[in-house]
Protein backbone atom coordinates (compact mmCIF):
# COMPACT_ATOMS: atom_id res chain seq x y z
CA UNK A 1 0.00 0.00 0.00
CA UNK A 2 1.63 2.82 -0.86
CA UNK A 3 1.99 6.11 1.71
CA UNK A 4 -0.76 7.71 0.52
CA UNK A 5 -3.32 4.53 0.42
CA UNK A 6 -1.91 4.23 4.13
CA UNK A 7 -2.67 7.74 4.98
CA UNK A 8 -6.21 8.00 3.99
CA UNK A 9 -6.99 4.55 5.78
CA UNK A 10 -5.95 6.03 8.98
CA UNK A 11 -7.33 9.68 8.42
CA UNK A 12 -10.92 7.85 7.68
CA UNK A 13 -11.10 5.74 10.87
CA UNK A 14 -14.03 6.98 13.00
CA UNK A 15 -15.12 9.30 10.01
CA UNK A 16 -18.97 10.52 10.61
CA UNK A 17 -21.57 12.38 8.15
CA UNK A 18 -20.58 15.59 8.99
CA UNK A 19 -17.13 15.15 8.09
CA UNK A 20 -17.30 14.13 4.60
CA UNK A 21 -16.64 17.22 3.25
CA UNK A 22 -13.44 17.56 5.23
CA UNK A 23 -12.25 14.59 3.77
CA UNK A 24 -13.16 15.01 0.37
CA UNK A 25 -11.32 17.76 0.14
CA UNK A 26 -8.08 15.66 2.58
CA UNK A 27 -8.45 12.88 0.24
CA UNK A 28 -7.66 15.39 -2.42
CA UNK A 29 -4.45 16.50 -1.22
CA UNK A 30 -3.13 13.14 -0.23
CA UNK A 31 -3.64 11.98 -3.51
CA UNK A 32 -2.36 14.87 -5.33
CA UNK A 33 0.80 15.20 -2.77
CA UNK A 34 1.86 11.34 -2.96
CA UNK A 35 4.76 11.98 -5.84
CA UNK A 36 6.10 14.50 -3.05
CA UNK A 37 5.78 12.16 0.04
CA UNK A 38 7.29 9.30 -1.73
CA UNK A 39 10.64 11.55 -3.28
CA UNK A 40 11.38 13.14 0.28
CA UNK A 41 11.03 11.16 3.33
CA UNK A 42 11.07 14.22 5.43
CA UNK A 43 7.59 14.91 5.23
CA UNK A 44 7.30 11.35 6.75
CA UNK A 45 9.81 11.12 9.40
CA UNK A 46 8.85 14.86 10.44
CA UNK A 47 4.73 13.52 10.44
CA UNK A 48 3.28 16.85 8.78
CA UNK A 49 0.58 15.07 7.19
CA UNK A 50 -0.62 13.51 10.49
CA UNK A 51 0.27 17.28 12.15
CA UNK A 52 -1.57 19.04 9.01
CA UNK A 53 -4.84 17.21 9.26
CA UNK A 54 -5.59 17.76 12.76
CA UNK A 55 -6.47 21.91 13.45
CA UNK A 56 -4.43 23.53 16.34
CA UNK A 57 -7.88 23.75 18.06
CA UNK A 58 -11.55 24.45 17.89
CA UNK A 59 -13.20 27.00 19.25
CA UNK A 60 -16.78 26.48 19.64
CA UNK A 61 -19.21 28.26 21.90
CA UNK A 62 -22.90 29.81 22.31
CA UNK A 63 -23.97 32.68 20.87
CA UNK A 64 -27.42 34.18 22.99
CA UNK A 65 -29.16 36.62 21.37
CA UNK A 66 -32.31 38.78 21.58
CA UNK A 67 -34.20 39.15 18.21
CA UNK A 68 -36.71 42.16 17.20
CA UNK A 69 -40.03 40.69 19.52
CA UNK A 70 -37.36 40.47 22.33
CA UNK A 71 -37.41 36.73 21.90
CA UNK A 72 -33.86 35.21 23.24
CA UNK A 73 -32.31 32.92 19.97
CA UNK A 74 -29.27 30.74 20.35
CA UNK A 75 -26.75 29.74 18.12
CA UNK A 76 -23.59 28.26 17.95
CA UNK A 77 -20.70 29.89 17.01
CA UNK A 78 -16.59 28.11 16.12
CA UNK A 79 -13.33 29.48 15.10
CA UNK A 80 -11.32 26.54 13.82
CA UNK A 81 -7.81 27.13 14.08
CA UNK A 82 -5.86 25.34 11.81
CA UNK A 83 -2.41 25.86 11.29
CA UNK A 84 0.21 29.19 11.85
CA UNK A 85 2.91 27.87 10.39
CA UNK A 86 3.43 30.98 7.69
CA UNK A 87 1.63 33.38 9.69
CA UNK A 88 -1.04 34.46 11.94
CA UNK A 89 -4.48 32.14 11.64
CA UNK A 90 -6.27 33.71 8.63
CA UNK A 91 -9.64 32.48 7.34
CA UNK A 92 -13.30 34.07 7.01
CA UNK A 93 -16.60 33.92 8.73
CA UNK A 94 -19.25 31.48 7.04
CA UNK A 95 -23.06 32.46 8.86
CA UNK A 96 -25.35 30.03 7.27
CA UNK A 97 -27.91 27.61 8.79
CA UNK A 98 -25.90 24.49 7.45
CA UNK A 99 -22.39 25.82 8.86
CA UNK A 100 -20.86 22.68 11.33
CA UNK A 101 -17.62 21.56 12.63
CA UNK A 102 -16.95 19.62 9.66
CA UNK A 103 -17.66 22.28 6.87
CA UNK A 104 -15.17 24.65 9.14
CA UNK A 105 -12.65 21.97 8.77
CA UNK A 106 -12.69 21.70 5.23
CA UNK A 107 -12.46 25.44 4.77
CA UNK A 108 -10.12 25.64 7.55
CA UNK A 109 -7.98 22.99 5.35
CA UNK A 110 -8.22 24.15 2.32
CA UNK A 111 -7.48 27.75 3.48
CA UNK A 112 -4.00 26.70 4.47
CA UNK A 113 -2.75 25.78 1.34
CA UNK A 114 -4.50 28.74 -0.39
CA UNK A 115 -2.93 31.23 1.91
CA UNK A 116 0.25 29.67 1.08
CA UNK A 117 0.02 29.49 -2.80
CA UNK A 118 -0.04 33.33 -2.14
CA UNK A 119 3.48 34.00 -0.42
CA UNK A 120 2.09 35.76 1.75
CA UNK A 121 2.50 35.80 5.94
CA UNK A 122 -0.78 34.03 6.35
CA UNK A 123 -1.51 30.54 8.10
CA UNK A 124 -5.43 29.08 7.85
CA UNK A 125 -8.34 29.16 9.67
CA UNK A 126 -12.26 29.76 9.21
CA UNK A 127 -14.95 30.06 11.49
CA UNK A 128 -18.62 31.02 11.57
CA UNK A 129 -22.25 30.09 12.81
CA UNK A 130 -25.28 28.03 11.84
CA UNK A 131 -27.09 31.94 12.18
CA UNK A 132 -28.99 32.62 9.10
CA UNK A 133 -29.05 36.27 7.97
CA UNK A 134 -31.33 35.76 5.69
CA UNK A 135 -34.92 37.29 6.51
CA UNK A 136 -33.27 39.12 9.66
CA UNK A 137 -33.44 43.01 9.87
CA UNK A 138 -30.20 45.14 10.40
CA UNK A 139 -30.71 45.39 13.82
CA UNK A 140 -31.01 41.56 14.48
CA UNK A 141 -28.08 41.04 12.27
CA UNK A 142 -26.15 43.28 14.47
CA UNK A 143 -27.00 41.74 17.83
CA UNK A 144 -25.88 38.59 16.41
CA UNK A 145 -22.73 39.97 15.75
CA UNK A 146 -22.20 41.79 18.64
CA UNK A 147 -23.13 38.42 21.16
CA UNK A 148 -20.72 36.45 18.73
CA UNK A 149 -17.40 38.91 19.44
CA UNK A 150 -18.35 38.66 23.06
CA UNK A 151 -16.98 35.09 22.86
CA UNK A 152 -14.71 35.36 20.03
CA UNK A 153 -12.37 38.09 20.74
CA UNK A 154 -10.74 36.33 23.68
CA UNK A 155 -9.26 34.18 20.71
CA UNK A 156 -8.08 36.58 17.98
CA UNK A 157 -5.89 39.61 17.21
CA UNK A 158 -4.11 41.09 14.46
CA UNK A 159 -1.21 38.88 15.07
CA UNK A 160 -2.91 35.76 16.50
CA UNK A 161 -5.91 35.48 13.88
CA UNK A 162 -7.56 37.32 11.99
CA UNK A 163 -11.20 36.28 10.87
CA UNK A 164 -12.67 37.83 7.20
CA UNK A 165 -16.26 37.55 5.20
CA UNK A 166 -17.49 34.20 3.34
CA UNK A 167 -21.15 33.20 2.90
CA UNK A 168 -23.67 35.29 4.70
CA UNK A 169 -20.65 37.94 6.03
CA UNK A 170 -19.84 41.12 3.83
CA UNK A 171 -19.02 44.21 4.82
CA UNK A 172 -21.83 44.72 7.21
CA UNK A 173 -21.29 42.04 9.34
CA UNK A 174 -17.56 42.72 9.70
CA UNK A 175 -18.62 46.43 10.57
CA UNK A 176 -20.63 44.72 13.07
CA UNK A 177 -17.88 43.00 14.90
CA UNK A 178 -15.33 45.27 14.24
CA UNK A 179 -17.15 47.47 16.38
CA UNK A 180 -18.10 45.33 19.11
CA UNK A 181 -14.29 44.28 19.00
CA UNK A 182 -13.33 47.65 19.43
CA UNK A 183 -15.47 48.12 22.35
CA UNK A 184 -14.12 44.80 23.79
CA UNK A 185 -10.49 45.39 23.64
CA UNK A 186 -10.08 49.41 23.23
CA UNK A 187 -8.03 48.34 20.23
CA UNK A 188 -8.24 49.92 17.00
CA UNK A 189 -6.23 46.66 15.28
CA UNK A 190 -6.99 44.74 12.42
CA UNK A 191 -8.15 41.93 14.23
CA UNK A 192 -10.68 41.41 10.85
CA UNK A 193 -10.34 42.77 7.01
CA UNK A 194 -13.20 43.09 4.89
CA UNK A 195 -13.76 45.97 6.75
CA UNK A 196 -15.92 49.10 5.13
CA UNK A 197 -13.21 51.27 2.85
CA UNK A 198 -13.82 54.72 5.38
CA UNK A 199 -12.60 52.44 8.86
CA UNK A 200 -9.60 50.44 7.76
CA UNK A 201 -10.60 48.75 5.10
CA UNK A 202 -8.74 47.79 1.76
CA UNK A 203 -10.07 49.79 -1.36
CA UNK A 204 -11.06 46.51 -3.39
CA UNK A 205 -11.52 43.92 -0.94
CA UNK A 206 -15.14 43.96 -1.93
CA UNK A 207 -13.93 42.65 -5.73
CA UNK A 208 -11.05 40.90 -5.09
CA UNK A 209 -11.80 37.29 -4.90
CA UNK A 210 -14.02 37.58 -8.11
CA UNK A 211 -11.53 39.79 -10.17
CA UNK A 212 -8.78 37.75 -8.97
CA UNK A 213 -10.53 34.38 -10.43
CA UNK A 214 -10.86 36.28 -13.91
CA UNK A 215 -7.26 37.23 -13.56
CA UNK A 216 -6.15 33.79 -13.20
CA UNK A 217 -8.49 32.02 -15.51
CA UNK A 218 -6.45 34.68 -17.91
CA UNK A 219 -3.74 33.58 -17.04
CA UNK A 220 -4.36 30.12 -17.74
CA UNK A 221 -5.77 30.03 -21.10
CA UNK A 222 -2.35 32.02 -21.95
CA UNK A 223 -0.40 29.27 -20.49
CA UNK A 224 -2.34 26.54 -21.94
CA UNK A 225 -2.45 28.26 -25.37
CA UNK A 226 -6.48 28.55 -25.40
CA UNK A 227 -8.62 31.52 -26.92
CA UNK A 228 -8.85 34.52 -24.47
CA UNK A 229 -12.17 35.32 -22.62
CA UNK A 230 -13.33 38.50 -24.32
CA UNK A 231 -16.32 37.49 -26.74
CA UNK A 232 -16.92 34.22 -25.33
CA UNK A 233 -19.42 32.89 -23.75
CA UNK A 234 -19.38 32.49 -19.98
CA UNK A 235 -21.48 30.67 -17.12
CA UNK A 236 -21.37 31.70 -13.44
CA UNK A 237 -23.42 30.79 -10.25
CA UNK A 238 -24.13 32.29 -7.39
CA UNK A 239 -24.99 35.80 -6.73
CA UNK A 240 -23.42 36.90 -3.90
CA UNK A 241 -19.85 38.55 -3.73
CA UNK A 242 -17.57 36.45 -5.59
CA UNK A 243 -20.35 35.65 -8.25
CA UNK A 244 -20.71 39.53 -8.42
CA UNK A 245 -17.43 40.40 -9.49
CA UNK A 246 -16.48 37.73 -11.47
CA UNK A 247 -19.57 38.90 -13.95
CA UNK A 248 -18.41 42.20 -13.22
CA UNK A 249 -14.77 41.53 -13.93
CA UNK A 250 -16.04 39.18 -17.23
CA UNK A 251 -18.29 41.77 -18.78
CA UNK A 252 -15.46 44.61 -18.70
CA UNK A 253 -12.89 42.38 -20.49
CA UNK A 254 -15.49 41.93 -23.24
CA UNK A 255 -16.93 38.21 -21.99
CA UNK A 256 -21.09 37.69 -22.45
CA UNK A 257 -22.40 36.29 -19.49
CA UNK A 258 -25.79 34.45 -19.21
CA UNK A 259 -26.30 32.86 -16.25
CA UNK A 260 -26.32 33.20 -12.75
CA UNK A 261 -28.11 31.70 -9.57
CA UNK A 262 -28.90 31.64 -6.10
CA UNK A 263 -30.58 29.36 -3.59
CA UNK A 264 -33.57 29.24 -4.71
CA UNK A 265 -33.10 28.90 -9.00
CA UNK A 266 -31.25 30.23 -11.93
CA UNK A 267 -31.15 33.25 -14.33
CA UNK A 268 -30.45 32.58 -17.97
CA UNK A 269 -30.06 35.68 -20.11
CA UNK A 270 -29.19 35.41 -23.86
CA UNK A 271 -28.36 38.92 -24.12
CA UNK A 272 -26.15 38.99 -21.08
CA UNK A 273 -26.80 39.44 -17.33
CA UNK A 274 -27.61 42.76 -16.17
CA UNK A 275 -25.38 42.98 -13.47
CA UNK A 276 -26.92 46.50 -11.78
CA UNK A 277 -30.18 44.68 -11.80
CA UNK A 278 -28.76 41.35 -10.02
CA UNK A 279 -27.04 43.98 -7.29
CA UNK A 280 -30.13 45.60 -7.01
CA UNK A 281 -32.02 43.05 -6.06
CA UNK A 282 -29.56 40.51 -3.79
CA UNK A 283 -27.51 43.37 -2.48
CA UNK A 284 -29.90 45.72 -2.02
CA UNK A 285 -33.71 44.51 -1.99
CA UNK A 286 -31.67 41.07 -0.77
CA UNK A 287 -34.86 38.99 -2.33
CA UNK A 288 -34.48 36.26 -4.40
CA UNK A 289 -33.18 36.42 -8.23
CA UNK A 290 -37.01 35.26 -9.51
CA UNK A 291 -37.62 39.17 -9.46
CA UNK A 292 -35.41 39.52 -12.53
CA UNK A 293 -37.60 38.01 -15.57
CA UNK A 294 -39.98 40.63 -14.18
CA UNK A 295 -38.21 43.51 -16.27
CA UNK A 296 -36.38 41.31 -18.18
CA UNK A 297 -39.10 39.19 -20.27
CA UNK A 298 -36.50 37.72 -22.73
CA UNK A 299 -34.66 35.83 -19.67
CA UNK A 300 -35.39 32.52 -18.14
CA UNK A 301 -35.52 32.09 -14.46
CA UNK A 302 -35.49 28.15 -13.29
CA UNK A 303 -36.51 27.16 -9.75
CA UNK A 304 -34.24 24.59 -7.92
CA UNK A 305 -37.13 22.14 -8.46
CA UNK A 306 -36.60 21.87 -12.12
CA UNK A 307 -33.31 21.52 -12.31
CA UNK A 308 -32.10 18.53 -14.44
CA UNK A 309 -31.85 15.21 -12.13
CA UNK A 310 -28.60 15.62 -10.45
CA UNK A 311 -26.88 18.22 -11.86
CA UNK A 312 -27.91 22.07 -11.69
CA UNK A 313 -29.21 24.44 -14.34
CA UNK A 314 -26.39 26.64 -14.71
CA UNK A 315 -24.33 23.70 -16.02
CA UNK A 316 -26.55 22.99 -18.37
CA UNK A 317 -25.99 25.78 -20.44
CA UNK A 318 -23.47 25.85 -23.34
CA UNK A 319 -20.46 28.04 -22.73
CA UNK A 320 -16.59 28.77 -23.27
CA UNK A 321 -15.78 29.02 -19.89
CA UNK A 322 -17.68 28.14 -16.50
CA UNK A 323 -17.01 29.61 -12.86
CA UNK A 324 -18.73 28.23 -10.54
CA UNK A 325 -18.83 30.54 -7.27
CA UNK A 326 -21.77 29.79 -4.82
CA UNK A 327 -21.21 26.86 -2.37
CA UNK A 328 -19.19 23.58 -2.32
CA UNK A 329 -20.16 20.55 -4.57
CA UNK A 330 -22.89 22.59 -6.59
CA UNK A 331 -21.21 21.24 -10.10
CA UNK A 332 -21.49 17.14 -10.41
CA UNK A 333 -20.49 15.09 -12.69
CA UNK A 334 -23.35 14.74 -14.68
CA UNK A 335 -23.19 19.25 -15.25
CA UNK A 336 -19.42 18.21 -15.74
CA UNK A 337 -20.75 15.82 -18.58
CA UNK A 338 -22.89 18.65 -20.31
CA UNK A 339 -20.15 21.15 -20.05
CA UNK A 340 -18.17 18.58 -21.89
CA UNK A 341 -20.62 17.94 -24.35
CA UNK A 342 -21.22 21.74 -25.11
CA UNK A 343 -17.84 22.12 -25.74
CA UNK A 344 -16.81 23.68 -22.42
CA UNK A 345 -12.78 24.80 -22.44
CA UNK A 346 -12.45 26.29 -18.96
CA UNK A 347 -14.06 25.73 -15.26
CA UNK A 348 -12.51 27.91 -12.60
CA UNK A 349 -13.37 27.39 -9.14
CA UNK A 350 -14.64 30.83 -7.46
CA UNK A 351 -16.58 28.75 -4.70
CA UNK A 352 -15.03 26.70 -2.29
CA UNK A 353 -14.75 23.20 -3.45
CA UNK A 354 -18.35 23.97 -5.47
CA UNK A 355 -16.76 20.86 -7.80
CA UNK A 356 -17.23 16.99 -6.67
CA UNK A 357 -14.20 14.65 -7.21
CA UNK A 358 -16.31 13.03 -10.08
CA UNK A 359 -16.79 15.84 -11.96
CA UNK A 360 -13.05 16.80 -11.80
CA UNK A 361 -11.86 13.88 -12.78
CA UNK A 362 -14.30 13.82 -15.95
CA UNK A 363 -13.08 17.85 -16.81
CA UNK A 364 -9.48 16.84 -16.28
CA UNK A 365 -10.05 13.69 -18.74
CA UNK A 366 -11.47 15.27 -21.03
CA UNK A 367 -8.94 18.32 -21.38
CA UNK A 368 -11.02 20.54 -19.48
CA UNK A 369 -8.60 23.43 -17.95
CA UNK A 370 -9.38 23.47 -14.76
CA UNK A 371 -8.54 25.75 -11.91
CA UNK A 372 -9.06 24.32 -8.53
CA UNK A 373 -10.31 26.94 -5.85
CA UNK A 374 -7.18 27.13 -3.58
CA UNK A 375 -5.47 28.67 -6.87
CA UNK A 376 -8.11 30.71 -8.25
CA UNK A 377 -10.15 31.94 -5.85
CA UNK A 378 -6.87 33.37 -3.70
CA UNK A 379 -7.00 36.91 -4.00
CA UNK A 380 -10.03 37.29 -1.55
CA UNK A 381 -7.71 36.61 1.11
CA UNK A 382 -4.53 38.07 -0.86
CA UNK A 383 -5.95 41.27 -0.75
CA UNK A 384 -7.41 40.80 3.12
CA UNK A 385 -3.45 40.37 3.51
CA UNK A 386 -2.81 43.46 1.77
CA UNK A 387 -5.58 45.14 4.16
CA UNK A 388 -3.61 43.57 7.18
CA UNK A 389 -0.33 45.69 5.59
CA UNK A 390 -2.10 48.94 5.75
CA UNK A 391 -3.59 48.80 8.86
CA UNK A 392 -0.12 47.61 10.85
CA UNK A 393 1.37 50.65 8.96
CA UNK A 394 -1.61 53.28 9.37
CA UNK A 395 -1.29 53.51 5.70
CA UNK A 396 -3.52 53.81 2.91
CA UNK A 397 -2.61 52.00 -0.84
CA UNK A 398 -4.60 53.45 -4.25
CA UNK A 399 -7.23 51.37 -5.99
CA UNK A 400 -4.49 51.04 -8.83
CA UNK A 401 -2.00 49.55 -6.47
CA UNK A 402 -4.21 47.17 -5.34
CA UNK A 403 -5.36 45.91 -8.40
CA UNK A 404 -2.18 45.86 -10.06
CA UNK A 405 -0.72 43.52 -6.65
CA UNK A 406 -3.74 41.39 -7.02
CA UNK A 407 -3.12 40.59 -10.57
CA UNK A 408 0.36 40.20 -10.10
CA UNK A 409 -0.11 38.04 -7.68
CA UNK A 410 -2.85 35.64 -9.56
CA UNK A 411 -0.51 35.74 -12.08
CA UNK A 412 2.33 34.23 -10.32
CA UNK A 413 0.07 31.59 -8.67
CA UNK A 414 -1.09 30.58 -11.80
CA UNK A 415 2.45 30.23 -13.16
CA UNK A 416 3.52 28.38 -10.42
CA UNK A 417 0.97 26.34 -9.88
CA UNK A 418 1.25 25.42 -13.73
CA UNK A 419 5.44 25.02 -13.07
CA UNK A 420 5.27 22.87 -10.21
CA UNK A 421 2.81 20.74 -11.70
CA UNK A 422 5.07 20.21 -15.11
CA UNK A 423 8.10 19.63 -12.22
CA UNK A 424 6.26 16.78 -11.30
CA UNK A 425 5.06 15.44 -13.97
CA UNK A 426 1.64 16.01 -14.58
CA UNK A 427 1.78 18.69 -16.55
CA UNK A 428 -1.24 20.80 -16.98
CA UNK A 429 -2.84 19.41 -13.99
CA UNK A 430 -3.81 22.82 -11.96
CA UNK A 431 -5.21 20.37 -8.86
CA UNK A 432 -1.96 18.91 -8.26
CA UNK A 433 0.48 21.58 -8.92
CA UNK A 434 -1.69 24.11 -5.77
CA UNK A 435 -2.13 21.08 -4.04
CA UNK A 436 2.25 20.00 -3.96
CA UNK A 437 2.98 23.82 -4.19
CA UNK A 438 0.99 25.34 -1.16
CA UNK A 439 1.58 21.87 0.34
CA UNK A 440 5.41 22.31 0.65
CA UNK A 441 5.53 25.59 1.12
CA UNK A 442 3.69 24.73 4.85
CA UNK A 443 5.12 21.24 5.23
CA UNK A 444 8.67 23.21 5.16
CA UNK A 445 7.89 25.73 7.64
CA UNK A 446 6.74 23.10 9.86
CA UNK A 447 9.55 21.26 9.67
CA UNK A 448 11.82 24.33 10.44
CA UNK A 449 9.67 25.82 13.41
CA UNK A 450 10.41 21.85 14.88
CA UNK A 451 6.95 19.97 16.50
P1 LIG B 1 -22.32 35.28 -0.46
O1 LIG B 1 -23.03 35.00 0.80
O2 LIG B 1 -22.03 36.68 -0.83
O3 LIG B 1 -23.08 34.61 -1.69
C1 LIG B 1 -23.34 33.27 -1.74
C2 LIG B 1 -24.12 32.99 -3.00
O4 LIG B 1 -24.23 31.60 -3.19
C3 LIG B 1 -25.54 33.51 -2.94
O5 LIG B 1 -25.97 33.81 -4.22
C4 LIG B 1 -26.32 32.33 -2.37
O6 LIG B 1 -27.69 32.33 -2.68
C5 LIG B 1 -25.60 31.19 -3.05
N1 LIG B 1 -25.62 30.00 -2.19
C6 LIG B 1 -25.12 29.89 -0.96
N2 LIG B 1 -25.34 28.68 -0.45
C7 LIG B 1 -26.00 28.02 -1.40
C8 LIG B 1 -26.50 26.72 -1.48
N3 LIG B 1 -26.38 25.86 -0.46
N4 LIG B 1 -27.11 26.35 -2.62
C9 LIG B 1 -27.22 27.23 -3.65
N5 LIG B 1 -26.77 28.49 -3.62
C10 LIG B 1 -26.17 28.87 -2.51
O7 LIG B 1 -20.97 34.43 -0.38
P2 LIG B 1 -19.62 34.60 -1.20
O8 LIG B 1 -19.90 35.05 -2.57
O9 LIG B 1 -18.69 35.37 -0.36
O10 LIG B 1 -19.09 33.11 -1.22
C11 LIG B 1 -19.39 32.21 -2.29
C12 LIG B 1 -18.34 31.11 -2.32
O11 LIG B 1 -17.04 31.70 -2.50
C13 LIG B 1 -18.22 30.28 -1.05
O12 LIG B 1 -17.84 28.98 -1.39
C14 LIG B 1 -17.08 30.95 -0.29
O13 LIG B 1 -16.46 30.07 0.61
C15 LIG B 1 -16.17 31.29 -1.46
N6 LIG B 1 -15.17 32.33 -1.24
C16 LIG B 1 -15.51 33.57 -0.78
C17 LIG B 1 -14.55 34.55 -0.65
C18 LIG B 1 -14.88 35.93 -0.24
O14 LIG B 1 -13.97 36.77 -0.24
N7 LIG B 1 -16.12 36.27 0.07
C19 LIG B 1 -13.14 34.25 -0.90
C20 LIG B 1 -12.90 32.94 -1.44
C21 LIG B 1 -13.88 32.03 -1.58
P3 LIG B 1 -28.75 33.12 -1.74
O15 LIG B 1 -28.60 34.57 -2.08
O16 LIG B 1 -30.08 32.56 -2.12
O17 LIG B 1 -28.36 32.80 -0.35
O1 LIG C 1 -12.29 31.42 1.40
C1 LIG C 1 -11.65 32.50 1.51
O2 LIG C 1 -10.53 32.62 1.05
C2 LIG C 1 -12.32 33.62 2.17
N1 LIG C 1 -13.47 33.49 2.56
C3 LIG C 1 -11.57 34.89 2.41
C4 LIG C 1 -10.65 34.78 3.59
C5 LIG C 1 -10.00 36.06 4.04
O3 LIG C 1 -9.41 36.00 5.13
O4 LIG C 1 -10.07 37.07 3.37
Amino acid sequence: MSIAENKIKKFEHGNCAENNVFYQAMEEVIYSIAPLLESDDRYTRFGILDRLVVPDRIIKFKVTWLDDNNQIQVNTGYRVQFNNALGPYKGGLRFHPSVNEGILKFLGFEQILKNSLTGLPIGGAKGGSDFDPKGKSDFEVMKFCTAFMTELHKYIGSRIDVPAGDIGVGGREIGYLFGEYKKITSSYEGALTGKPYFFGGSLMRPEATGYGVVYFTQSMLEIEQKEPLDGKICTVSGAGNVALHVIEKLQEIGAIVVTCSDSHGTVYDPRGIDLALVKELKLNKRVSLEEYVQTHTEAKYTPVAEYPQDGHMVWSVPCYAAFPCATQNELSEVDAQSLIENGCVSVSEGANMPSTPEAIALLQSHKVCFAPAKAANAGGVAVSEFEMSQNASMSRWSYEQVDAKLKETMQMICKRVALTAKDYGVEGNYVDGANIAGFKKVADAMIAEGI
